[in-house]
Formats: structure tokens, sequence, C-alpha cells
């Protein structure tokens, strides 16, 4: 009989995910847990489904159809059936609504975005316009418009599918993609004095919702981000028919493809300000910093999922008279992997509790002010990581690895979105300097020194004060030279971004119970290095000429 190779099987992602294990033991209250663990080990249960009803079937991806069969504009689009599903998963299990539940208090984000992490490739990035729904309640809120929270949150948070909505978030211009403040979209009142926006929204990431909230100039209004206003938006009528916008066409990408992300033309769209005619960036800051911590939570999902399959495949694959596991550089290979896939798990989870503490007032205002620095040092890291890591992935699978009807290839094509969605990598190392030139690095440096133990083995210890120390010194030696701090802001953001997960590890390796594991995973970690500081002089950049 011709040799068959055992296919790859995917553990339970909640059942064999010992750090969700650990997470839920450490910092959920005992109280909390029957009623999580239930969500957890339905989704987990829903992943297994849609993982191997995904390898049965032929990938779907949404069609738009944008005229009727008598000439009408009609712009309908045909999910995937993990998307048809989501209204109902996500309301049952409370994926978005846990993270605003007013009884789980400051916990409630911890728990939702464990929920998030394993319902997330399941849903098929159903998640990205839960992101922007959560993060469009969270500018809300913020904002306090009392008529518009009254009327959205109820939807947006709800926990029955046939109440709930989506939101968009509606941004990005042919002109303006990062620079928002090129932003050409135009908002007129009409004669009833009814706001309404006119213009091109390029990447509307998941055109289905039911509401989105827009960046638009006031007629009239100054240049730059300043002079734009935050606009809500209801997409549809009393009949599901689209209220004065057209959906061009889909935007062929090169992962992500189950999300129907479009190009779309506003054609006077009733809007109501969210809160006054200005400074629309600054009120839309909150759903940006709630949309990158759910990048970085379904990142790190991603590089769960791919840890999980790499390693049952070890395990199943034999060469040179072996398992894989038992080579030592295939198992070195999964060994660094599985470290720094720790420390974005420490890092992104630290994130998602340190938010609900600062949205509930039980964080100091340096906890607050670290949140800031955190959020897109986690987004961007993790972004990072996850491309490859998948990539790595694909190649302990060997050839197969980079055969579509594995399934693997689409690991690597949907990791490549984290880095670029919700802000590029260098665009959040810019906010990095944002956020530290508002606070400094001393809130990094307490929770550091909070988190470091004192007893134990003081390597860790040492090596993040140094890697630190180093990250101190360019911020100082840079001075006034914002060119040099620019081109050296990556490197200077992942590196604060591994002294905090590798502070995060060796406070975990010290305080489990059993710590065999988590210091095998701080050792591994600190291995890697901590300082990816690559100061340049900037005239090395004339290299570019
Ligand atoms: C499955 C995973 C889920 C993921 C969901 C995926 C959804 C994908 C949808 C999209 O990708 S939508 C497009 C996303 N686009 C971006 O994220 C834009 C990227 N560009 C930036 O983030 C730029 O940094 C930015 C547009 C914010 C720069 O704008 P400005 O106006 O040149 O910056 P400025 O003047 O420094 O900031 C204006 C105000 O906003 C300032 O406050 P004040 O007015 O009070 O001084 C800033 O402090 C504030 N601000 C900016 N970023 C902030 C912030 N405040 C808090 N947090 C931030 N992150």
């Amino acid at each position: 009989m011709e040799f068959l190779q055992d296919a790859p099987r995917l553990p339970h992602p909640f059942h064999q995910d010992r750090l969700l294990k650990a997470l839920i033991a450490q910092r959920v209250p005992p109280a909390r847990r029957a009623a999580l663990e239930a969500d957890l080990i339905a989704l987990g249960d829903y992943a297994c489904m849609a993982y191997e009803r995904r390898l049965a079937s032929t990938p779907g991806e949404p069609v738009l159809t944008q005229w009727g069969p008598w000439g009408e504009r009609i712009d309908r689009i045909e999910l995937t059936q993990a998307w048809r599903e989501g209204p109902e998963l996500t309301t049952r299990h409370a994926v978005l609504a846990a993270g605003h539940d007013a009884e789980a208090g400051a916990h409630g984000r911890l728990e939702q975005f464990m929920r998030v992490y394993l319902y997330h490739l399941a849903s098929e990035f159903y998640t990205c316009p839960l992101a922007m729904t959560d993060g469009a309640a969270t500018a809300l809120k913020a904002a306090g418009n009392k008529d518009i929270i009254a009327r959205a949150l109820p939807h947006f948070l709800s926990r029955e599918s046939d109440r709930f909505w989506l939101s968009g978030q509606w941004m990005t211009e042919t002109a303006g993609g990062s620079d928002v403040a090129r932003t050409g979209t135009v908002a007129r009142r009409d004669e009833q004095g009814q706001w309404r926006l006119y213009g091109r929204k390029w990447f509307t990431s998941a055109v289905v919702g039911e509401a989105a909230l827009a960046l638009a100039r006031p007629e009239g209004a100054g240049e730059g981000t300043g002079g734009l206003a935050l606009f809500y938006v209801e997409t549809k009528d009393a009949q599901g028919r689209w209220r004065d916008l057209s959906i061009d066409r889909l935007k062929n990408k090169l992962g992500t493809r189950e999300l129907p992300t479009a190009e779309i033309h506003l054609d006077g769209l009733p809007a109501e300000p969210v809160a006054g005619l200005d400074h629309g960036v600054r009120r839309v800051a909150p759903m940006l910093n709630v949309t990158r911590t759910w990048n970085a939570v379904c990142a790190t999902a991603s590089m769960a999922r791919c840890l999980a399959l790499a390693s049952d495949y070890a395990r199943r694959r034999q060469a040179f008279g072996r398992p894989l596991i038992e080579q030592p550089l295939h198992a070195r290979t999964l060994a660094d992997m599985q470290a720094e896939f720790e420390g974005a798990f420490a890092l992104t989870f630290h994130v998602a509790e340190l938010l609900g503490q600062v949205e509930h007032h039980t964080a100091s205002p340096a906890q607050t002010q670290l949140l800031r620095l955190l959020t897109p040092l986690a987004k961007l890291w993790t972004g990072k990581l996850s491309v490859a890591i998948a990539s790595e992935t694909l190649e302990c699978f060997g050839g197969a690895g980079y055969i579509e009807d594995t399934g693997l290839p689409q690991l690597l094509r949907d990791a490549q979105v984290y880095a670029i969605w919700e802000g590029t990598t260098n665009v959040l190392s810019l906010d990095t300097l944002r956020a530290l030139s508002a606070s400094s690095l001393d809130p990094l440096n307490e929770e550091i020194e909070r988190l470091l133990p004192h007893h134990d083995d003081r390597t860790a210890a040492e090596a993040v004060r140094s890697a630190l120390d180093r990250a101190r010194a360019f911020i100082d030696d840079c001075g006034n030279d914002a060119a040099r701090l620019q081109a050296g802001a990556r490197g200077l953001a992942i590196t604060l971004a591994r002294c905090m997960a590798a502070a995060l590890l060796a406070a975990r390796a010290s305080e489990s119970p059993d710590a065999r594991r988590p210091a095998l995973a701080l050792r591994c970690f600190l291995a890697h290095g901590l300082d990816r500081l690559t100061d340049i002089d900037t005239d090395t950049l004339a290299l570019l000429d």
C-alpha cells in the first residue's frame, strides 16, 4: 500500500490551550469562570467544526450583485456561510457584548477578548466588523452624544441576533490612507438642515454594516485633521435598502477574502455629527485604539492556530526514521516560535486587561498612560510577528505548506493584513512616539519594575533593564533631531514591546505553580534578544537618492 501522510489535526482551541487556561485561573474571578468557560468551550467546538468544514469544501467568497433584473440598482452582497452564522454566534456567546457588560466591570474586556481569540479564525474575519462595531460603541460612549448612544448601542451590544447591528469605520480614501488629513468626503446641510455626506470611501473593510462612523469635512471647514468632523450614519432604510450610497466594487485582496471589503460612493447619505464639527481624528481615536486591540488579539489567535497545526504535524510526520518533533533542529524551530507567541500572548492580554481597568476607572493615571503606549506597541509587534510565524509554519510542512487545499497558505495570506490595516507598522511606530511625547517612558518603567521578580533568576531583570536603558539613551541622544527619532521609531517600538513581554513572562514564571514551561518560554524569548534598536546616521537615508 502506498504511503499516505496523516493530515494535521486541530486540537480543541480551548481544551488544549494551556496559556488561556492559566490566564483564566490567574486573572478571572472564580465566580465568573463557569459562564465564561461555557462560551469558550462552545466557541472552541465551533472552531473545530469550521476547520473541518473549510477543508471539506471549496472556500467561499462574498459576491456583489449591483443591478436587479429590471435595471434597478440593488448592490446585494451574498456572504459566506460563516458570515451568515456571525450574528447568531456573536450574540449567543457575547463576543462583543461581554466587553461592555456592567456586571463584569473591569474584567469584561479580558473575558471578551478571550472569546474573540477563540472565535476569530472560525469566523472568517467576521471579527473585523465586530472590532469596528466595538470601536464605534466605545467612541460613541466617549463622545457622550445621548441620542446616538440611545439609538445605536442597544443594537451594537445586543445579545439577540435579530436586533444586532454592525458598524463600519469609514476613514480611508484614495488621497488619504494613513494621512487622514487628506480626506475629501464633504458634509453638507440640505434645506431641512439635515447633514449629508458626499464622497468616495476607498477601503471600507466590511461594507455590510447597518451603521458606520465616518470622517468628513463640513463644507467650508479648514484644512487638516482639525477641520474634519466625525459623523454617525445609518446605512439602510426601513426596507433594508441602501440609503444614498452605492457599492462600486468589492476589493480583490491578497487574503481575508471572505471579508466583503468595498469601495463605495456616498451620494448624500444622511449623517449626524457625533460631537461638534471639528477634531474628527481626536474623536475617532477611542475607536482606533479598540480596533487596534482587536487586531493584536486576532494576530495572536492566528499565531496560536499556526503553532497548533505545526506542533500536531511534527508528531505525525516521520523523516529520517523519527517524528519531526524528535529532530533537534525542527523542535528548536517550533520552540522559538512558541516562545515568541507566548510573549505576544502575554502582552496582548495584558493590554486587554488594562483596557477594562482604564474604562472602569480602576487604573491609576500612570496605567492610563501605559495603556496609551502599549496599544500601538501590541498592535505593531503582533502584526509583524504573526506574518513571521505564519511563514515559518508553512515551512514546517515543507511543500505541503505551499499547497492551497491543505488550507495552510491562507494562514500566511491572512496574517499579512494585521500589519497593514488599522495603521501600518510605521504609522503605529510614529503613534508610539506620539504616546511617548505625552508620557515619557516612566509608566512603562514603573510597570516593568512592578512585574520583574526580585528573587529567583536575575537574568531576565538584567536583560530587560539593559534594553530599556538603551531605549532611553536613544531617545535622549535624539534630543530635537526628529528625523533620527522617526527613523529609529520602529526599532524603538519593538524593543519596548519585547521588554514588556519579557517582564510579563518573567512574572508568570515566578508566579506559576508549574513554573517549568513558563521558565523555558522566558529563557527562549530572552535568547532571541530584546533590543531591536537600529539607530542610524540619517545621512544614510541618502542611500535611496
Ligand atoms: C480582525 C481584527 C480587527 C481589525 C479591524 C480592522 C478594521 C480595518 C479598518 C481600517 O483599516 S480603517 C483605516 C485605519 N486607518 C488608520 O488607522 C489611520 C492610520 N493613521 C493614523 O493613525 C495617523 O496616526 C493619524 C490619522 C491618527 C494621524 O492624524 P493627525 O491628525 O496627523 O495626527 P495628530 O494631529 O497627531 O492627532 C490628532 C489628534 O488625535 C491628537 O489629539 P489632540 O487633537 O487632542 O491634540 C492626537 O493626540 C489624537 N490621536 C491620534 N492618534 C491617537 C490619538 N489619540 C489617542 N490615541 C491614538 N491612537
